[in-house]
């Protein structure tokens, strides 16, 4: 029998598992699947844990995410095509819901599609090698549980570990002699800890804005936060300054390229991740940047020079969660037989031109619809159901919109989803008076039994 293996059980890996049950559901003979996840439970990133460094394996922690995050983009942009706010929770909610209830809504999903018994927790996956001869991978992984570490063999593997997990860090002069705290953003957990103190960010894009936005909602004294290439450019509140690159450090201060210096107790730097692929055998890793359409990739999924090998989720995520859905659709019915793929050279040349185009993109619509067109490209070839794609993009140039209006207020408006038609809910706290990020506070103005449905 055909074997994949599928490397995460985040929402990419989720998201193939659903896909082969899904085909399975109506009437495909579908390959065995074995997920390994290294945590103790589904979700990815969106599974939140309290450790930083290693866990309690000495494994490296995965998540990124830290606690009162919520939603950075608008539900709507992301939700599943085969799996609606609507049908997981019953009724409409906010547009920007927190952590915990887009966790809820991710395993919604697979536990309909009843998709856990593949999943393989507790087990990291240690080394992947392929066989010219036998053309098969041979899979090497360590079960916390048993203690024990195993190998077997798959026809195809998807990679689905993410990208977001392994900190960027610069190095900045005065570092090892500065009197506070420096930690990347992947170490951040709850920005209670920073009440009160002046605290440096150092990066212009997402994790800098929300960490940012977070010190400043828990109660920091000041944010400083400082750009290398372009300022965010955001209305900031009044103890919010922005400056240009760091340049170095004392032991009390940090000094701007300005020329200007300020006090700080902590630095943050929200300076990015690394893709890191350490347990893939050279010839199978991915080398890329955070961009829209990394090289080597043919239609951003198949690895070209070995096409049993699939990669989900390793773009720059302008569009996320029905995304990973259209790529891993496009796997499946690669892997199904479905889908033929081109030769070598013709996976290269189409590759190249998509990857050319990004270069010429020049403002953030451009880039949306970019996306768009890519997971419409993947889409037109499966039967994951289609959806309005432009209209998610109007949805994202409203939110970009809001957020240039008032950086503070942008999660307090809703939209209308591009799936169901359902107007969003306006949720009852203001998202800077809300303190609290559980789910029980969240939907607590629902009755009980409308919380979950599916
Ligand atoms: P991940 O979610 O990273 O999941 C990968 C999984 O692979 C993990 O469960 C991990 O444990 C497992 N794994 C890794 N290595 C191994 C191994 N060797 N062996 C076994 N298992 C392994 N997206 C949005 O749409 N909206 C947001 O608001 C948003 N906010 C974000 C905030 C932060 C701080 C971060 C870091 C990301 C955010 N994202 C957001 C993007 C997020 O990456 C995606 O939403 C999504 O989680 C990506 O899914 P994934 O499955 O590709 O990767
Ligand atoms: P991103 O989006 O990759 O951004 C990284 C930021 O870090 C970006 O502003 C970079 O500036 C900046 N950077 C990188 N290296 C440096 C150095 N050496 N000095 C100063 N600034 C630097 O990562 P994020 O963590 O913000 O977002 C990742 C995901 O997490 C995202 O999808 C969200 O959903 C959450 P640049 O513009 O390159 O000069």
């Amino acid at each position: 029998m055909t074997r994949v293996a599928i490397i995460g059980a985040g929402p990419s890996g989720m998201a193939q598992l659903r896909a082969f049950q899904s085909a399975q559901a109506r009437g495909a003979e579908i390959p065995e699947m074995v997920c390994f996840e290294k945590q103790s439970d589904w979700g990815g990133q969106w599974n939140y844990t309290w450790h930083t460094g290693l866990d309690e394996h000495g494994e490296p922690v995965h998540s990124s995410m830290y606690r009162y995050l919520w939603s950075n983009g608008p539900k709507e942009c992301l939700e599943f095509a085969d799996y609606t706010f609507d049908e997981h929770f019953g009724r409409p909610i906010g547009s920007y819901p927190p952590r915990e209830v887009l966790w809820d809504y991710i395993k919604g999903r697979v536990e309909k599609a009843n998709v856990r018994q593949y999943v393989r927790f507790n087990t990291a996956v240690r080394f992947v090698s392929f066989d010219e001869t036998t053309r098969l991978f041979t899979v090497t992984v360590q079960d916390y549980e048993k203690d024990r570490i195993y190998t077997e063999q798959f026809d195809y593997v998807v990679v689905a570990s993410g990208h977001f997990s392994t900190p960027k860090i610069p190095e900045f002069p005065g570092f090892e002699h500065f009197g506070g705290r420096i930690l990347h953003a992947h170490d951040f957990r709850d920005a209670l800890e920073f009440k009160d103190k002046n605290v440096l960010i150092v990066g212009s894009s997402y994790s800098a804005e929300d960490i940012g936005s977070q010190c400043y909602k828990y109660g920091a004294k000041n944010i400083i936060s400082c750009y290398r290439t372009a300022p965010m450019g955001y209305k900031w509140p009044e103890n919010w300054s922005e400056r240009p690159q760091l340049t170095h450090v004392d032991q009390t201060h940090a000094y701007f390229k300005d020329g200007s210096s300020t006090a700080v107790d902590a630095i943050i730097l929200c300076t990015g991740y690394l893709h890191h692929f350490p347990f893939l055998e050279e010839s199978l890793r991915l080398k890329t940047n955070n961009i829209l359409y990394p090289l080597n990739l043919y239609q951003g999924v198949v690895w070209e020079q070995n096409p049993q090998l699939f990669y989900l989720g390793m773009q720059d995520q302008w569009y996320s969660f029905n995304m990973f859905d259209a790529q891993a659709w496009y796997a499946r019915d690669v892997m199904l037989g479905r889908i033929q793929l081109p030769n070598l050279e013709e996976m290269q040349a189409d590759t190249q031109v998509w990857h050319e185009q990004e270069q010429t993109l020049e403002d953030v619509h451009a880039m949306y619809k970019f996306q768009g067109d890519y997971i419409m490209r993947l889409i037109e070839q499966t039967d994951y159901p289609t959806f309005d794609i432009e209209g998610v993009r109007k949805t994202f140039m409203a939110w970009k919109q809001h957020k240039k209006e008032n950086i503070m207020t942008f999660r307090d408006h809703t939209y209308r989803s591009l799936m169901t038609g359902t107007m969003a809910a306006p949720h009852h706290t203001t998202w800077l008076q809300a303190l609290d990020d559980s789910l029980e506070a969240y939907l607590q103005e629902l009755a009980p039994v409308q919380q979950k449905v599916g």
